[in-house]
């Protein structure tokens, strides 16, 4: 396999116009008839002439040059393109192919899932359904023709309007599908399967009427509401936020079983990965909910940004990617809680992208290179591209940010661009000046700012002092500095926020939050004015995707988690708390934990006022990955050890602080809903339980046991499950069996019964996990049940993966050997749990790299999986 770098892109030679495409859709066998209007593209810069078109795995049975049939003599076919050499300016090119939607596993193009037939294009899934020009800067308008079986498949779905339909012979149907919108082959869909949809209706601002539906398999019909209601929430959301209003008459969204990703934006027809439509309060949990409410948002948000603008080519991946997860996250923010979405947001940032940055396929937000594009849709892409837009948006303020985002829509509607052209739009509609800024675009690595500050008393001056580093990854040895914004607070004794006032500034600026913005090495910034030493809170709402080493002292901490004016800062000063009396712990199992931490504990869990949501977001250890993340070398059984004990130590000093706030915060008759307020209500409560159950007794045990039995909802059922599984014998075993019996029918559910085993840290995980392989709901053509069983395993289950003796890592080896045949995508993604074993001991590491070798030496690897394995083994 080869690379593909971003310094050779050219323009393409060809153009098309139009696009016609007839399906006569048969699982085993459906015939693609593509009529392509091609034109010479004036701006090709390079090239021989002949058109090279994109295909892989269709059956050949036709090639028409206006009208005239071409012989095998006049054609190169090979297992990636086709080549007709000596072609006209202008003309008219018919194909027709046969491809086999139901051996279609890999689940890129059309392929069948459960009863019903869809396509999955991005990246390159579209040349698997006929040759084309498969890149995205190659838009076109599309008329979808699609003849089935009508018994079988009576609802015939593709972008854009439906302009006709009419019955056929044999029992057959034509629906045809009209879709006005230049687009890039990525964004082609097409459904036929037995469906139902509820529907509702949108107006826009400007008063066009949108039909709104969602298709379901017809025992799901009862499960759509939660996203409609986000569906339209994010369509208001759009109009009065980003001044975008929606397109065509008609939205619609499929809830599909099997499916690679999470969802999918087709113009007009979002395909989702049905665990992000489907959602009822008894088999749904809060962060289902949360997920759905989020990821429809985001998929309806790509009508504007990567559908009506998309990207020129896949470097640019983050164009579309970062600039739309910043727009979910900020809907998130204003229809929740902003400080707990952007502690969460934060929180998987700095679990994953950090992470990334730290292994062997860290990269750039705009990557400079690539083996398989499916590699690429990462955190680095998608929540490092949001961060990268985040400081943009910060940088220029609120108005200034509006009126680029107007310009870049009405500059680039209908194009396909690039960050650069992002950022100058920036830049034109602000007048700031970004050259510095656009190494975000172009450097990897998570820079580290060290910050020293030293008051003086007898001026009255707080100095601050400011350094950078970002180390270095594959192919960057060396980092420039980084533009980077520094949101900043300074508190006084009374823990209310001083004016920061810096030397040299003509008048006192207002107590709060200042942004100061670095852009050398090394930068000091003197505060003038101030009574006495400020406790300084630094990085105020996380203004860049940077690590912050500041040598706090723990009382200083203490003083920002009780008195810093910014939410998210007293959560992370809780967290560096948290985090460093644990990684002591793990140093030395007898470290002890004083009381005062106790006390703040305590305090904090009394706080009878505060945001419920933002106090369980508090009050949560740091994962066992993250505390991994930051040991040079990860002692795995140490961080197991330290974190379960200080989990029990809480539930047993605290108990009766624990139980009273569980009662305490009951649910009070009204039935499930989603609110902020009650996902709060529910986080503090199952978050009691959860410490009062790791030493447990009859009384918490009774309380869990009656909490599994009553919950009326799945946040409350899933959560007490979790506790009693844990726990383990016969009351483990017991409520296992009941909520498998009682919800062996609903897969969403059952995938939660697998993820829940998968993650217990119970010694004999490992042998559990095994056995479920064999379970008759287990399937590895599912990648929503491979997941479940081995994606949590390898990724939530820290101790149990990585035991001492192999099993783990042999574990997955074997499933990506067997996936990577069926699922190359899929395959992939799992063993990325597996490539920084750099950070592990001798004995790990050894193991870790006899299975990367094992997966390189299997014959027939795929391009996504070689890529992974061989990158980290450099
Ligand atoms: N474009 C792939 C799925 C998503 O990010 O929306
Ligand atoms: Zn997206």
């Amino acid at each position: 396999p080869h690379a593909i770098h971003l310094k050779d892109y050219q323009p393409p030679e060809f153009l098309i116009d139009r696009v016609e495409l007839h399906f006569d859709l048969d699982p085993d066998r459906t015939s693609v008839e593509s009529r392509l209007e091609l034109r010479r593209n004036p701006a090709a810069t390079r090239g021989d002439g002949s058109l090279r078109l994109h295909g892989e795995q269709l059956e050949l049975e036709t090639v028409e040059i206006d009208g005239n049939p071409l012989t095998g003599s006049e054609y190169v076919l090979d297992p990636e393109s086709l080549t007709l050499h000596r072609v006209p300016d202008r003309f008219s090119l018919l194909t027709r192919v046969r491809i086999h939607p139901s051996l279609n596993t890999a689940l890129e193009g059309l392929y069948q899932s459960g009863d019903m037939l869809c396509t999955q294009c991005e990246a390159e899934g579209f040349r698997r359904i006929t040759y084309f020009l498969d890149r995205p800067d190659v838009m076109a308008r599309y008329t979808t023709t699609l003849v089935a079986d009508r018994a079988r498949f009576p609802v015939l779905l593709s972008n854009g309007n439906l302009i006709e339909e009419c019955r056929l012979e044999d029992g057959r149907h034509l629906a045809r599908w009209e879709d006005p919108f230049p687009k890039p082959s990525y964004l082609f869909a097409l459904i036929a399967g037995d469906l139902r949809a509820i529907e509702d209706r949108f107006t826009t601002a400007s008063g066009r009427a949108v039909d709104l539906k969602i298709f379901v398999e017809p025992h799901n019909l009862d499960k759509c509401d939660h996203a409609m209601r986000s569906l339209k929430k994010a369509m208001r959301w759009d109009e009065e936020r980003f001044g975008r209003e929606y397109d065509l008459d008609v939205f619609m969204i499929v809830a599909v079983s099997h499916f690679n990703m999470g969802a999918m934006e087709n113009k007009g027809l979002n395909v989702f990965n049905d665990k992000y439509v489907l959602a009822r309060p008894d088999t749904a949990t809060d962060a289902d909910f949360d997920g759905i409410e989020s990821v429809i948002a985001h998929e309806y948000f790509h009508n504007w940004t990567g559908n009506r603008i998309t990207c020129r080519d896949w470097f640019q991946l983050s164009l579309k990617e970062g600039f739309t997860v910043y727009r979910d996250q900020e809907f998130s923010a204003d229809v929740g809680s902003r400080g707990v979405k952007r502690i969460a947001d934060v929180r998987l940032l700095r679990a994953h992208q950090f992470a990334e940055d730290a292994g062997p396929m860290a990269h750039p937000v705009r990557p400079d290179s690539y083996i398989e594009i499916n590699n690429f849709y990462t955190a680095t892409v998608y929540q490092k591209g949001a961060e990268v837009v985040r400081m943009q948006a910060n940088l220029l303020g609120p108005d200034a940010f509006r009126q680029a985002t107007d310009l870049y829509f009405e500059r680039h509607d209908g194009q396909a661009v690039t960050t650069e052209d992002f950022v100058r739009c920036m830049e034109d509609a602000s007048g700031r000046d970004l050259s510095q800024f656009r190494r975000w675009y172009a450097q990897a690595g998570t820079p580290e700012l060290t910050m020293q500050g030293d008051y003086d008393p007898a001026a009255g001056v707080y100095r601050l002092s400011v350094r950078q580093f970002t180390p270095p990854t594959p192919g960057q040895p060396e980092k420039r500095p980084f533009h980077v914004p520094l949101a900043i607070g300074l508190l006084g004794d009374d823990g209310e926020d001083l004016p920061l006032r810096l030397e040299g500034d003509s008048q006192a600026p207002a107590a709060g939050t200042r942004v100061l913005e670095l852009k050398a090495e090394e930068e000091t910034f003197r505060f003038v004015g101030l009574d006495s030493r400020p406790v300084p809170s630094l990085l105020r709402g996380f203004p860049a995707p940077v690590k912050l080493r500041f040598d706090y002292g723990d009382r200083d901490l203490l003083f920002l988690m009780a008195h810093d004016s910014d939410g998210f800062n007293r959560w992370d000063a809780a967290q560096t708390l948290m985090q460093r009396l644990l990684l002591a712990l793990v140093r030395d199992p007898d470290h002890g934990v004083l009381d005062a931490f106790f006390d703040a504990f305590r305090e904090a869990l009394l706080d009878a006022e505060g945001d419920r949501a933002l106090l369980a977001e508090v009050l949560t250890l740091p994962s066992e990955g993250y505390l991994a993340d930051q040991m040079d070398l990860v002692d795995v059984d140490g961080i197991h050890r330290a974190r379960a004990g200080l989990e029990r130590a809480i539930g047993g000093r605290l108990r009766a602080d624990l139980l009273a706030v569980y009662r305490a915060n009951a649910a009070e008759g009204c039935g499930y809903v989603f609110t902020p307020e009650e996902v709060g209500r529910r986080a503090i409560r199952n978050l009691a339980l959860h410490y009062l159950m790791q030493s447990p007794d009859d009384e918490t045990l009774g309380l869990c046991r009656e909490q599994f039995a009553a919950g009326d909802n799945m946040t409350d059922v899933m959560a007490a499950l979790r506790l009693l599984a844990d726990h383990g014998g016969a009351e483990g075993a017991e409520a296992l069996e009941c909520f498998y019996r009682r919800w062996s029918r609903e897969s969403l559910v059952v995938d939660k019964w697998f993820a829940v085993q998968a993650s217990s840290p119970r010694e004999d995980a490992l042998e559990q996990v095994q056995r479920l392989l064999s379970h008759p709901d287990f399937s590895l053509r599912n990648p929503n049940r491979v997941r479940s069983l081995v994606g949590v395993f390898s990724v939530a289950n820290q101790v149990r993966f990585h035991a001492a003796d192999g099993g783990g890592y042999r574990f997955l080896a074997d499933r990506i050997l067997e996936l990577d045949p069926l699922n190359p995508q899929i395959a992939s993604r799992l063993l990325k749990s597996m490539i920084r074993w750099r950070r592990f001991d001798r004995t790990r590491q050894a193991l870790m790299c006899d299975e990367l070798r094992r997966i390189l030496d299997a014959e027939e690897l795929s391009k996504d999986v070689y890529e992974v394995a061989s990158k980290a083994l450099e």
